[in-house]
Parts: structure tokens; sequence; C-alpha cells
């Protein structure tokens, strides 16, 4: 296997403490096509890869946070792509000095949905991971993310419901919210989550096309799931830990975004509805006009 399987030069030194950000994937310029056959990335002592992962991570004011966020970030990742949320904080200033490769890119317009949008746009790799900047999440679980897309899915959705999964920072109140709004979700688009809300995902470039993002806000997790469970994309979910926000508070409001959540999901047609007007509009195509009645 040695023979096939080829380690990218990262063209530094691999050790644990080498710097992030500044010497990945050297060898290989994504923007000129598929990384070259035969060019792996060891992203664990069981597993290699080929197509580059790039990390978006939506930011506003997480400056003290941003720490524990890179820190367990991997180092065979392609790009991050931080999306600055107009901070007032030095969250700029600290990813730089953190990663010293990372693509800061400033969001056009408002709200996490927006951003998300902004940074998916900006990637050159072939699979985007969405990951929050405020220490909740662990870099180190990308790995299992990334195994589920390079074994067939397209979407790999974290779930903290899921066997294996778990939160410590949702209160009773949000759990419950998103038990039914993911309820609603399973029986209106015919999708089996366990999971809803929840802003750790990865998937292929590829899928972006299909779902067409057009929101702002927290409602775009479950616009993401609604999105891709009806265009028949093969979604997996990842059991994932969410650990307490370490500092600052949530920018989220659970009526004000609950509500928003829940006019996603009433918006979107479901699957069964969008085939009847699509039958219907076919049958209606093939009997051409209604000749008009004699008077
Ligand atoms: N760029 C940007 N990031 C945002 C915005 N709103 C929230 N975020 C980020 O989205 C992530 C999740 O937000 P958070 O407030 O923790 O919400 P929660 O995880 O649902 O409680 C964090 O990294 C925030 O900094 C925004 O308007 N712009
Ligand atoms: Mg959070």
């Amino acid at each position: 296997m040695s023979s096939v399987l080829q380690p990218v030069s990262t063209g530094g030194d691999p050790s644990p403490g080498a710097s992030p950000g500044t010497s990945h994937d050297a060898s290989y310029d994504p923007s000129s096509g598929p990384s070259p056959a035969g060019k792996y990335r060891p992203v664990s002592s069981h597993l290699a890869i080929a197509p580059p992962v790039s990390v978006v991570i939506p930011a506003m004011n997480e400056a003290e946070n941003l720490p524990y966020v890179f820190k367990t970030l991997p180092d065979w990742i392609h790009e991050v792509v931080l999306v600055d949320g107009n901070s007032t904080d030095a969250t700029v200033e600290v990813a730089r000095e953190l990663w010293p490769g990372v693509r800061i890119v400033g969001q056009r317009g408002k709200g996490k949905g927006d951003a998300l949008i902004t940074g998916f746009e900006a990637c050159t790799g072939d699979i985007v991971v969405m990951v929050d900047a405020d220490g909740s999440a662990d870099g180190q679980e990308i790995v299992s993310y990334v195994s589920a897309l390079v074994s067939g899915a397209d979407f790999a959705k974290g779930s903290r419901f899921a066997n294996g999964g778990g939160t410590d920072d949702m209160t009773f109140i949000r759990k419950l919210g998103n038990r039914a709004l993911c309820a609603v979700v399973n029986r209106k688009f015919g999708a089996r989550y366990t999971d809803l809300c929840y802003g750790y995902n990865a998937f292929w470039r590829h899928c972006l096309d299909e779902i067409d993002l057009d929101c702002t806000g927290f409602e775009v997790e479950t616009l993401m799931n609604i999105r891709v469970v009806k265009a028949g994309l093969k979604v997996q979910e990842i059991p994932s830990h969410e650990y307490l926000r370490i500092h600052g508070v949530s920018n989220l409001r659970a009526v004000r975004d609950g509500l928003r959540v829940l006019r996603v999901i009433l918006g979107e047609r479901s699957n069964r509805r969008a085939l009847r007007s699509r039958t219907r509009a076919t049958t209606l195509a093939a009997v051409g006009p209604v000749p008009e009645k004699a008077s």
C-alpha cells in the first residue's frame, strides 16, 4: 500500500509544533483542478485522503475563543476561511496570529447565514467543513465528517442527539424547540434527523449548486438540512459533542430565531407537493391548450 498512498508534501516540519496555516499543501494548487492522483494526506493513523478540506468559521467578536478553536484544528486541512462579522474586538488580528495562512473574508450583510454563504463562496477545497468560533466544537471530530464524505456521503451532518453525541451548551428550552422543529422537518420532508439546528457540518462543495442557499440568520442550518434531503443527496449523521461556549454569550435568541426556523420550514415545499405540481404542469403541457367551446 505504501507505494500507492503518497502523503502530500507539506513543505515543512510535520511535527505537532510546526506552525499551522503556513505550510499546508504547498505542492498543490486547488485552482489548477482536482488533486493529482496518488497524492494523499494522512488524516489519521488509519486514513489518508486526496481531496483538499476547507474549514469555514463564522466569527463575530470571538477573539477570546479563537485560541481554543484553532488549537483543535488538524494541521492537514487545506485552508481556514474566517468570515468576520464586523467584529469590534481583535478577532481578525488573533486569527492571523494563531493561523498565519488564514483567509479573512468580510461579510456583505448581517447574520450567521450570510456569513456562511460568503465563506462557502470563498472556499477552494473540495470538502467544506463549517465550525463555530465560540469554542463549542472540537476540531478533532473533523476526521469523522471527512471519513463519511470520502466513504460515499454527500453531506455529513453533525448531531448532538445521535448515539455518541452530546451537548453542554443547550438550554432546556432550546433542546425542546430543536426537537419539535426537527420532528416537523422529518414529517414534512421524509427525513430521519435526530438534530436540526447544529452548526457543525461538512459537505462536498458540489452540494452548494444543488441547495442554492438564500437566507441570512441562524435558520441557515435548517435550510441546508431541508434542501439536502429535498435534493436527494446522501446525508449521514455524525455524532458530535457540543461543548460550552467558552467566553461571551450566544447571539441566538430562542424565540426570535425559533420563529425564523419555523418560517423556513413552512416556506419550503415538501418533495411530495413539488412532485405533484411538477406532474400537473407536465400533464397540462402534454394535453396542450383547452379548445374554446363554440357558443
Ligand atoms: N460572521 C458572523 N458570525 C456570526 C454572526 N452571528 C453569529 N456568528 C457566529 O456563529 C457562531 C455561532 O453563534 P452563537 O452565537 O454561538 O450561536 P449558538 O451556537 O447557536 O448559540 C459563532 O462562531 C458566532 O461568532 C454574524 O452575524 N456574523
Ligand atoms: Mg455557540
